[in-house]
This record gives C-alpha cells, sequence and structure tokens, in this order.
C-alpha cells in the first residue's frame, strides 16, 4: 500500500519519479523537504502549517499572484524570472497545492545553484539580503494590495500581540507562569510604546505597502559566487504591512551577534556594522520609494519587531508551543529571551543606529 507521503508526491507533476526525499531548512513553520528525481532534478516539497495558515487557498492564491506579477516585473528589468523568484509545481490536477488528509502541501522548484544562510558570513551577505528585500519591496509597488488574502490577521499589530501575551498570562495553559515573571515584566514595561507604529499608520504618517513581513535572513537565496541576494523566498506572509517592519525584522534576525536561540545573553548584541550594512542594502534596493517619516523610523521598526517576536515566542512559551517549531522544551523561553536582550541593545544605542540611517 502507498504510504501518505507517497501519495502526496504522486500527486505533484514532477519531471521524473522522485528517489530521495530528505528534511531541508531550518524554518520555523512549515515542515520542508526536498526532493530528488530520477532526472536528477531538485523540488521543495512543503506541508503547510495549517494551525498557522488556516486558509491555505488564499495563501497559493497570494504566491500565485506574486510571483506571476514578479516575473513579468523582473522580465521587464532584462532578468531571469526562474531564477529571481519562486517557481512553483502545480498538481497533476492543474491546482496550486495539494490538499488531502495527508494535509495542504505545495512544491516549488529546487533553486540549487543558490543558497539560504542563517546567519551572515561577512556583513557583504547581509548588505546583500537587504538589497534583495528592498528590491522586493520596490518591485511590488504597484501590486494590486487589494486582492491580497491577509493569511494572518494582525500579523504585525504589535498591540494585538500584547493582547495576545495578556491571553496567554491568564489562561497559563502550559503551568510556566511563575517561572518567567522577568520576561513577562520586560514586556509590559513596553506596553506603552507597543502602539506607536500603529498610531502612524492610522494617523496617515506612515503608508501601507505590499511588503514580506518574514524578512528573515534565511528567507532570501544569495548567490554563493558572487554573494548577490537574488530570490526573495517564504512568501506566505505577503501582505499589506510597513515597510519599516520588513527593515526591523531583517535587522533583528541578522544582526544580533549571536543565534536567535543562542542560551548565553552575553554573546547576544546588537552589530552596528551589520545594522549599517543592511540599512544601505535596504536602501538601495527600495530607490528611494520610503518617505522621510519611514527613513526616520527605520530604528523604531527594527524595535518594535524584535520586541513583538520576543512576545510572540513568550506567548507561545505560556501557551506550550503550539505555534513554532521547537527542539526541546525551553526553546521558545531561550529565543524570547534572546528577543529582550537585543530589545535592550537597541534602546541603549538607539542614537547610533539613528546616525547610521541619517548617512544615507
Ligand atoms: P518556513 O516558513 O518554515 O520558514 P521556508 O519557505 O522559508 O519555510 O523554507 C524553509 C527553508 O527551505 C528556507 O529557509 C530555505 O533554506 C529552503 N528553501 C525553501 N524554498 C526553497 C527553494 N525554492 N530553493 C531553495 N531552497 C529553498
Ligand atoms: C517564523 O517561517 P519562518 O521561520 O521564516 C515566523 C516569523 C518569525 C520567525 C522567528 C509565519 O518565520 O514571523 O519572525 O519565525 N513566521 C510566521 O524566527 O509566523
Ligand atoms: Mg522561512
Amino acid at each position: 500500500m502507498m504510504n501518505e507521503l507517497q501519495k502526496v508526491i504522486e500527486s505533484f507533476a514532477f519531471d521524473g519519479e522522485v528517489v530521495k526525499t530528505e528534511p531541508f531548512g531550518s524554518g520555523h513553520i512549515n515542515e520542508t523537504l526536498l526532493l530528488t528525481s530520477k532526472k536528477n532534478t531538485q523540488y521543495i516539497l512543503q506541508k503547510m502549517n495549517t494551525y498557522v495558515f488556516t486558509d491555505p487557498q488564499g495563501l497559493m492564491e497570494n504566491v500565485f499572484g506574486v510571483t506571476e506579477f514578479l516575473k513579468k516585473r523582473i522580465v521587464e528589468q532584462g532578468g531571469n524570472p526562474n531564477r529571481e523568484t519562486l517557481t512553483f509545481i502545480q498538481t497533476k490536477d492543474g491546482d496550486l497545492y495539494y490538499n488531502g488528509p495527508e494535509g495542504a502541501w505545495r512544491a516549488y522548484r529546487f533553486q540549487s545553484d543558490l543558497m539560504a544562510l542563517n546567519a551572515a558570513r561577512s556583513p557583504r551577505d547581509f548588505y546583500a539580503s537587504g538589497k534583495a528585500f528592498g528590491r522586493f519591496q520596490a518591485l511590488l509597488g504597484s501590486y494590486p494590495a487589494e486582492t491580497l488574502h491577509e493569511t494572518i490577521p494582525h500579523f504585525h499589530d504589535t498591540p494585538a500581540r500584547m493582547k495576545q501575551l495578556h491571553e496567554a498570562i491568564e489562561k497559563n495553559a502550559s503551568g510556566r507562569l511563575e517561572t518567567v515573571k522577568e520576561e513577562v515584566e520586560f514586556a509590559l514595561a513596553r506596553e506603552d510604546s507597543s502602539a506607536i507604529v500603529m498610531d502612524l499608520q492610522e494617523q496617515g504618517v506612515l503608508p501601507l505597502r505590499v511588503t514580506h513581513n518574514d524578512t528573515k535572513l534565511n528567507n532570501v537565496l544569495l548567490d554563493p559566487e558572487t554573494g548577490e541576494g537574488i530570490c526573495v523566498i517564504d512568501l506566505d506572509t505577503v501582505m499589506p504591512g510597513q515597510a519599516i517592519f520588513d527593515f526591523g525584522d531583517s535587522i533583528r534576525y541578522g544582526a544580533s551577534t549571536a543565534a536567535e536561540d543562542e542560551k548565553d545573553l552575553s554573546k547576544v548584541q546588537l552589530d552596528l556594522e551589520l545594522f549599517d550594512a543592511y540599512t544601505q542594502g535596504f536602501l538601495e534596493g527600495c530607490h528611494n520609494v520610503l518617505s522621510p517619516a519611514e527613513k526616520d523610523l527605520l530604528p523604531t521598526g527594527a524595535w518594535m519587531m524584535t520586541l513583538e517576536c520576543g512576545i510572540r515566542f513568550l506567548a507561545d512559551y505560556l501557551n506550550g508551543d503550539v505555534y513554532f517549531k521547537c527542539d526541546y522544551p525551553e526553546h521558545n523561553l531561550v529565543r524570547a529571551r534572546t528577543q529582550f536582550k537585543l530589545v535592550q541593545e537597541m534602546e541603549e544605542k538607539q542614537d547610533q543606529m539613528q546616525a547610521i540611517v541619517a548617512k544615507y
């Protein structure tokens, strides 16, 4: 009898019989597999996390719309659309994804000549990722935002994330509340400042743009030879959002001197050289579409994304690790602590960050 994974694989229009299947990448949300066919073609097969993404059809319509749009823009600019954006593989029935008792699965062509990094090897890598995310946003500048499904409502609405933390504290589903008093206090001490960006958005000071919303370093593929940022991936959260949050989430993850789950907090600092490199790359990639207010608020975007991510890890720890993939029981708490350490670093280095932004 055919096992479940085989049945999923059979449903996609791959070129040649799949002969090898291996776990791949280090994303926190989806289950990612690398497939190799008899013809030596490789594919990424992903089981979408439907706890996180409750509308896989809407999500895949976004991915379809965005990749088709990007391909056209890339061709206009004389680029290679198959290299510079994701190409997904339809099912044999012509659907955007496979939906069955085995879950919701989608497949992409594997970009075997590009690489994803979990940490920048040098400021150059980080500059390159900034340029790619900036370009991504510039390319989507004329995308019809009203056609996008909101795949995760209130995704970067920090006050709403604060509310979720309050709910997690109240429920204390994991019974861990007693052990995280210090972290909870740290987060709640910043509650009053958590609405700054949403308020400016409501006042029309900060415009909504079509943004990526998950701009971790490992969500852009680089050319291993030239070091250039080529292809932005992980398009699941492309939605109307804040440009300063795309900037900020990259800084949160990539401008730290340590990994997101480093246990030794003395190793976790904000690296201003990396901050500088990313700022330069992002602004170049954006082609100066950002308003003076947006530029001025780039450091705030970094601070807010780091605080928000810390809150999300902490809330998930209290909820019993239902959202982010964890390798061990304290994983989410360790992650929350690195984020809060970075928040503190950003508060201390605010003037230096502002001076770097002013340079460009
Ligand atoms: P998650 O939402 O779990 O982060 P991603 O879509 O980011 O899932 O995929 C996880 C990892 O798989 C990426 O960080 C990258 O290393 C790799 N990956 C995903 N798609 C591709 C692709 N088309 N080509 C090459 N590598 C890919
Ligand atoms: C998740 O999917 P991945 O690993 O690229 C998360 C981001 C967080 C990040 C923290 C859909 O990103 O929002 O910032 O983990 N994605 C989703 O590392 O929640
Ligand atoms: Mg990812």
